[in-house]
């Protein structure tokens, strides 16, 4: 199944952190397409520098959660410390969609409950996949068509 991973970093070098969680996931999975990079404004949580954001297509025939696991685990491994909720990070990796799963306990939300919301995450989804579809809002040109440009 194919899974849209969002990556975001914005401590230490972010471009460098976000390369590496890239090479790691290459070394676990089976990455067929990754985004450009993009510098982008903090959205939510307190003052904090800009991110840099990417996205990755995978394949991959992990269960759902198995799959979220090896994501924090690259988390883990790259140093990421949870301290405040939608705070600055060393590297993010969020699970947007997986196949045509739904799911909606707190451990795992597919597709990603904020997903439709962020230009963080289409505009480099789109890049990537210009005939994606978020299973909950449609397509992404067309939810990225109707955001405010400031997001
Ligand atoms: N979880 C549930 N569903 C998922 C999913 N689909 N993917 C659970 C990943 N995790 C999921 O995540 C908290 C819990 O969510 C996990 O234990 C997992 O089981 P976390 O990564 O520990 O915490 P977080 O990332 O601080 O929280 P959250 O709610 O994931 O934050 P967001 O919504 O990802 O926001 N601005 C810009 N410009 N760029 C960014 O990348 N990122 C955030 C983080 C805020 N502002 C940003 C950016
Ligand atoms: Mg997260």
């Amino acid at each position: 199944m194919r899974a849209i991973i969002a990556l975001g970093a914005n401590l230490g070098n972010p471009n460098e952190n976000i390369e590496i969680a890239i090479k790691l996931l290459q070394e676990a999975t089976d990455v067929i397409a990754i985004s450009s990079y993009y510098t982008t404004a903090p959205v939510g949580g307190p003052a904090q520098p800009d991110y840099v954001n990417a996205i990755c297509i995978i394949e991959s025939d992990l269960p759902a959660l198995d799959l979220l696991s090896l994501l924090q685990g690259i988390e883990k491994s790259m140093g990421r410390e949870r301290v405040v909720r939608w705070g600055a990070r060393t590297i993010d990796l969020d699970l947007i969609q997986y196949g045509g799963i739904l799911s909606q306990s707190v451990e795992l939300e597919l597709p990603h409950p904020r997903a439709h919301e962020r230009r963080f995450v289409l505009e480099p989804w789109l890049e990537v996949d210009p005939d994606a579809v978020l299973l909950t809002h449609g397509r992404i040109d067309q939810i990225l068509a109707q955001l405010p440009t400031t997001p």
